[in-house]
């Protein structure tokens, strides 16, 4: 196996052996194999796109398989073999549909490729993503498939909303074609880079339009971090129309629900506040789970990432499901709703009633709900707190958190600010500092949390504001320092987003990603001034105080 998609990939170079997230061998080479069948039928869907025909199935297909080889969303290998045999099949069905619509497709094997499924273990070698030699070609078409994947993930959240956005994807389906050709120039790739950066932007605004027409605006909320005395199912991951059913079938059973991680932000829409057994949210990021599901005691639900395979000693694997493109061995899978029905998730209900009550880990609160439309209503007191110069710098710490010791920096950066800053933030980034006491400016907390990694378009929307705010030309000329962390290939969609909307000096950690050779990592370094993380006390010289 090779894969370098993650910021955990081993060696700063790539996982080989085993991936430090827990995928293996076997299922790395399967999740080859589907990218490989999904690119073919990238390739004829976005010829069919030009010939008029109804091509939602395919679009539908390539945003569950993108996302469910996302790092950590799928451990299961029986699913992602059923996936490669549904695409292939689907491969088959749209080439038939391309007899009224005669296109050559010679110059891609993908589109011809013939497997059983007793053959895709095998013949995952011949296409890893080392088969293209040229390093930055190669760089360059893995940071394209990262940020489709990241896009990906959006629009499926958005796609279970029933928002779509057409142009996004015929976007998906190009660039997908375009990464399986063998004649891309350096130059035209580091276009299709950009590109998708923009289709980032428009991607995280479609997601962001269908949670706020559906759940209201996020607004201010305090959300308990403390425990009920009833029974408790913890959510965890991003998918709002999940949390919508799942409260909606809790009510009045006696068991309360409490979100994980990524899900925290679902408190700040004003549509699940009516319900009482929506009690808080339960322990920190992600990479905390395996002892944070021995004390929950109920069922875990995965909508999407992150999932850490639970240890052979873990007492709760018995009592973790997923859904939608989330998966793994042993887990419960609840299966996708029917056209205008619902997901049934009675069987996570009748198990978290025979469970205990959550232990109670930590008690308190912490404050979120700061999303662009929240931000703007305090415009003038956030303009005014600039112009006194009660507030000097805003930070955005947006992004991922990670098990890495060396991810302590942000804690510590956090710590080190100036009492004249303000973090912006989003994604589970924020538990490195959001229970912090950092205290507030004039009312104005110091932590404003935007909600889950796409809602870093909030941030964006934010800046833009602020820009039009000043009157500045430029969204650089803005007090606005970036330090991101990213961990996997959501942030990378967020990344190229940013760089799109033209932001410069992003500073990159807490390592730069090992898909980036170093020709492409100097093009990024040189055109948009992206720069790696060094000690809390250089950064905060050179980036805040200077
Ligand atoms: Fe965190 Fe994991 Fe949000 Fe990522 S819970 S690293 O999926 O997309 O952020
Ligand atoms: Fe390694 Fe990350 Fe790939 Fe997992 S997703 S195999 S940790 S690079």
């Amino acid at each position: 196996m090779f894969c370098y998609q993650c910021q955990e990939a081993a060696g700063g170079k790539g996982c080989t052996l085993k991936g430090v997230c827990g995928k293996d061998d076997q299922l790395a080479g399967l999740m080859d194999v589907l990218i490989y069948v999904t690119k073919g039928i990238a390739v004829i869907n976005s010829e069919m796109k030009n010939c008029s025909a109804d091509t939602s199935k395919a679009d539908h297909f390539i945003l569950d398989a993108l996302f469910s080889t996302i790092t950590n969303a799928n451990f299961d290998k029986e699913a992602i073999k059923d996936r490669i045999t549904k695409g292939l099949q689907l491969r088959d069905e749209l080439l038939k549909e391309t007899e009224s619509c005669p296109v050559d497709f010679d110059e891609y094997p993908q589109v011809s490729v013939q497997l059983t499924p007793d053959q895709y273990e095998s013949f995952a070698p011949s296409v890893g993503i080392l088969k293209e030699e040229n390093e930055d070609v190669r760089s360059l078409k893995e940071l394209v498939m990262y940020g489709l994947k990241g896009l990906a993930a959006y629009a499926h959240h958005a796609l279970n909303l029933g928002s779509e956005d057409e142009s996004i994807y015929t976007f998906m389906s190009d660039a997908l074609a375009q990464v399986s050709r063998n004649d891309n120039s350096v130059d035209a790739l580091v276009a299709l880079t950009l590109q998708t950066g923009e289709y980032g932007v428009k991607g995280m605004a479609l997601l962001d339009a269908a949670n706020t027409s559906h759940y209201g605006n996020p607004e201010i909320t305090k959300v308990n971090i403390g425990v009920g005395t009833n029974p408790g199912i913890l959510i965890s991951g991003h998918d709002l129309k999940d949390i919508e059913e799942l409260l909606a079938q809790t009510d009045g059973t006696g068991v309360d629900v409490y979100t994980h991680s990524e899900m925290l932000p679902a408190h700040y829409y004003p549509a699940f506040k009516k319900y009482k057994h929506f009690v808080g949210n339960y322990g920190n990021a992600w990479w905390k789970q395996k002892d944070e599901f021995e004390t929950f005691n109920g069922p875990v639900l995965f909508t999407t990432n992150c999932i850490v395979p639970p240890s052979s000693k873990a007492t709760y694997s018995d009592r973790i499901y997923t859904t939608g493109s989330a998966g793994l061995p042993g887990a419960t899978h609840i299966a996708d709703r029917e056209q205008g029905g619902q997901k049934d998730f009675s069987v996570i209900i009748e198990h978290a009633k025979k469970c205990a009550p959550p232990q109670e880990i930590e008690k308190g609160e912490i404050v979120g709900g700061f999303a662009h439309n929240q931000v703007m209503a305090l415009a003038d007191k956030v303009v005014d707190a600039v112009k006194t110069g009660a507030i000097k710098k805003f930070v955005v710490m947006a992004g991922c958190d990670g098990r890495m010791s060396a991810r302590g920096y942000y804690s510590d950066f956090a710590k080190e600010l100036p009492n004249d800053t303000v973090i912006l933030t989003a994604g589970c980034a924020k538990y490195r500092y959001n229970k912090l006491e950092l205290g507030d400016i004039g009312g104005i907390p110091r932590v404003l949390d935007a909600g889950q990694c796409n809602d870093s378009y909030s941030l964006a929307v934010i800046a833009l504001k602020l820009k039009e705010v000043f009157g500045l030309e430029d969204i650089n000329e803005l007090p606005i320092v970036y330090n991101i962390a990213w961990y996997e290939q959501k942030a990378v969609i967020v990344l190229l987003a940013l760089l799109y909307l033209g932001v410069k000096n992003i500073g990159l950690g807490p390592t730069l990603p090992a898909f980036l050779s170093p020709n492409v990592a100097n093009v990024l370094v040189n055109n948009f001034g992206i720069r790696g993380i060094s000690t809390v006390e250089n950064d905060m010289q050179n980036w805040i105080n200077n």
